[in-house]
Order: C-alpha cells, then sequence, then structure tokens
C-alpha cells in the first residue's frame, strides 16, 4: 500500500488584501499540509503546481519554503512536484533550485517510482503551445501510476485540456490524474482513470468559498475488492475564517441595518465580506469596514451592488470621449505612479506591444528614487471624495479574479505597495 498527500495552489506570499498577516496565512496552510504528512507518515507529498504566488518570491518566502521542505526532508518523505503558471520562469524554475538542494523531486517524464506508484509530471503549458505537446513517456514496472499535472483539465469548471486526449495519447496507462490549478476540489473518473483537484490550501479569492483541504490517496494492489484500487480521501484544513454577509436593504434601511446584519457573525481575526443589494439610503463601505474591523475582523470589504443602478445617470458627452475619460480620471484621485500606467496604456505614442515595457520602466524609475514613494499616494484632485476613499471601497473586488488583471491594483494606496512587493509584470 503507498499512500500519498496530493496537494497544490499553495500560492505562497500571495499578499492577499495586501495584508502581511494573509501573506503568512498562505505559508501557513502549507506547512500545515507537511504537519499532517509528518504526523501521519505518508509515503510522499505530491504538488500539483502553484507552489509561490508569482516568479518573484521574496527571500523570506523562500527561506520559509526551504525550512518547511526541510522538515518533509528530515522525516523522510519526499517531495514531488511539478510548475505552475503562477510561478513559472522563463529560465529555470525554483523547483529546480529545490531539488538542487536536495529537497525537492520535479517529476517530468521518466517515471519516478513510490512504494506501488510511479509519477510523471506535466507542467502548466500555454494553450497556445499544447498541440505541440506529445504526452510521451517512459515507461515503468510500477503497479499504478499517477500523473502530476497543472492545468485547466475537462470535466471541470473553466476547462481549456482535454484530458481524454492526454489519456489517449499517453504512452502509459495512468491510473490518476493529480492535478493542480483550478481552486475548487472535485473529484471525477475520465475513461477509467481519477481525475481530481485538491483545490487551494487557503481561499485565494473570495469566490473560493467552501473549506480548504487535500487529497489523501491510496494505491493499494492488495486492498478487499479488487487489485485496480485508488482510493482518494478528502481532508480538511483549518485556514483564516471568511465570513460571507448578504444585505438585502428594504427601502428606508440602511447603514444601520447593515451593521446589525454584520454584527450577527463571529468576526475575530476573520475576512469578512459584504455584500449590498437591494434599495434603502446609500452606505458609506468605508465606515463598514471600519466598524467590522472594530468588531474584531482581520480584514473587511464591503461590495455595494446597488452602486451602478444609483450612478445610471452617468453624463458622458460623446462628442469628446477623450474629454469625458479625462473627467473621470481627474474624479479618481489617482496617484501620479497610477496616472504613468493610465497613460501608457490609452496613449496612442506607446505601441500596444510596448505597453508592458513602458509601464515596467515608469514604476522602475519611481521606485529606484526613494524620494518618489510620494508618487504612489492618491492626490486629491477629486472633488470631496477623496477623504473617505481610502482605497477600501473601490479595491473590493480586487482579489475575486486569480489572473491579477487588475492593473488598479498594483497601484493601490497601501503601503504595501510601495515597499517593492508589487512586480508589475505579474499584473499586466
Ligand atoms: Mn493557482
Amino acid at each position: 500500500m503507498t499512500r500519498v498527500i496530493h496537494t497544490g495552489d499553495t500560492h505562497i506570499g500571495y499578499s492577499q488584501y495586501h495584508s502581511p498577516v494573509r501573506r503568512q496565512d498562505f505559508l501557513d496552510a502549507f506547512e500545515a499540509v507537511v504537519d499532517d504528512a509528518v504526523d501521519d507518515g505518508v509515503d510522499a507529498v505530491v504538488h500539483a503546481g502553484d507552489l509561490f504566488h508569482d516568479r518573484r518570491p521574496e527571500l523570506r518566502d523562500l527561506m520559509g519554503t526551504i525550512s518547511v521542505l526541510r522538515r518533509l526532508d528530515d522525516a523522510g518523505i519526499p517531495f514531488l512536484a511539478v510548475v505552475g503558471n503562477h510561478e513559472s520562469t522563463r529560465g529555470g524554475q525554483w523547483l529546480d533550485l529545490f531539488e538542487r538542494l536536495g529537497l525537492a523531486t520535479r517529476l517530468g517524464d521518466e517515471p519516478v517510482v513510490v512504494g506501488e506508484a510511479a509519477f510523471y509530471g506535466l507542467d502548466h503549458v500555454p494553450v497556445s503551445r499544447r498541440d505541440d505537446l506529445d504526452y510521451a513517456f517512459a515507461d515503468h514496472d510500477a503497479e499504478y501510476a499517477a500523473l502530476v499535472a497543472h492545468g485547466l483539465f475537462e470535466p471541470f469548471g473553466y476547462a481549456d485540456w482535454d484530458t481524454e486526449t492526454v489519456l489517449t495519447e499517453s504512452d502509459v496507462n495512468f491510473d490518476a490524474m493529480l492535478l493542480g490549478d483550478n481552486h475548487t476540489p472535485d473529484t471525477a473518473e475520465v475513461a477509467d482513470t481519477w481525475v481530481t483537484y485538491p483545490g487551494s490550501t487557503e481561499r485565494a479569492s473570495a469566490s473560493e468559498r467552501e473549506g480548504r483541504g487535500y487529497n489523501l490517496v491510496v494505491f493499494d494492489a492488495d486492498a478487499a475488492g479488487g487489485d485496480d484500487r485508488v482510493e482518494i480521501r478528502r481532508r480538511a484544513l483549518d485556514t483564516r475564517p471568511f465570513v460571507f454577509v448578504s444585505v438585502e436593504l428594504r427601502e428606508g434601511e440602511g447603514e444601520s441595518r447593515v451593521r446589525e446584519r454584520v454584527r450577527e457573525y463571529d468576526l475575530a481575526e476573520a475576512v469578512v465580506h459584504v455584500e449590498i443589494t437591494g434599495e434603502g439610503d446609500p452606505v458609506t463601505p468605508a465606515a463598514v469596514e471600519e466598524f467590522a474591523t472594530d468588531e474584531g475582523a482581520l480584514i473587511a470589504r464591503v461590495t455595494d451592488r446597488r452602486e451602478t443602478d444609483a450612478d445610471g445617470e452617468v453624463d458622458v458627452s460623446f462628442a469628446d470621449p477623450e474629454d469625458a475619460v479625462r473627467d473621470r480620471l481627474d474624479e479618481m484621485a489617482l496617484s501620479t505612479a497610477a496616472r504613468d500606467v493610465e497613460r501608457a496604456v490609452r496613449e496612442d505614442t506607446v505601441p500596444d506591444a510596448n505597453v508592458r515595457e513602458t509601464v515596467k520602466r515608469r514604476v522602475e524609475e519611481r521606485l529606484d528614487e526613494e524620494a518618489d514613494l510620494d508618487a504612489f499616494e492618491p492626490v486629491d484632485s477629486g472633488p470631496g471624495d477623496s477623504e473617505e476613499n481610502d482605497g477600501g471601497d473601490d479595491q473590493s473586488n480586487a482579489d475575486e479574479s486569480d489572473a491579477e488583471s487588475d492593473p488598479a491594483e498594483a497601484t493601490d494606496s497601501d503601503p504595501a505597495s510601495t515597499d517593492g512587493q508589487v512586480s508589475m509584470e505579474d499584473y499586466l
């Protein structure tokens, strides 16, 4: 019998909500998985990619990761992994560094045999390069074979990778595909092969509502019930509590009703997401957020779904769209650095192909001059709305997407974004 922990999407180094506490949470979750592996004496830990949140983890995240991997190594438990899309660099991979240190094995087309199972790896490959894949894997003589891969595979949500094609074209007959990339845990059977995602180990977005965990996969040729037995069990992790409050306001109701609803929950140390719908009076998101943190929440975010309706009458003259854009920009109290980004994206003197490079250069120039950190502070150009705009309300959705495509987040007024953590490249 061979028992392995299958985990992935740990996203170490992610300062979610620009919070150092959240950043630590992601490393802690990885450590919790490794604790369980050591306590339980499993035969291996299999990691299906996105160990790091981006391709440039900071030294403290690298050191934290190395010390966790060292504990696993001291316990004699191998760490077998592939490279995910978030952490992938053009040159060598971080995983190669850990392999060089003797702390990890990078899986590929040669089998790595642990007990009764042979493990193979398939790093994340962009859609545009998948046609070149030949799924050629070297032979093995173990009882079972498992493919560890990072990507969005059928039959689960957002899939763009056909699982049956992979299984049909592979030289090896896989009993299981142990996957990463989709943060929602799920298991299915495709052409007699188990296909499973353990999900992320900390919520990397507020859309990841259900509890976090990992898989325990058991390969057991001698098990009762036949010789083809692969069992996948899910185990829960104790992670940062997230509280979701939805408030539907009726005519005449307002902030006090929102507070009342928020107070019904246990907010202690939690990330709190409040969603307001319905009718009622205007609510200041920042005030509700402050109320929730005063009541013990670690972080609070308010999304007022009514806003788009309320602002229904936007006065835009299409005679000159540039004027309309300029007016709106003036109201947004953007920092000088954010304006740099905005200009680079919109200016027609910068060809599209150079936008990324131009933005990167301009931000780096500002970061190089320490005196210029003020350039990252929002300016008071808007008529009156900048006072309560601490970046809380209009940033409330910044973490909803895993893709980090929102350049606004990188230029957020939060001090964390000025200490060099944010790499523009990852946001564009
Ligand atoms: Mn991921």
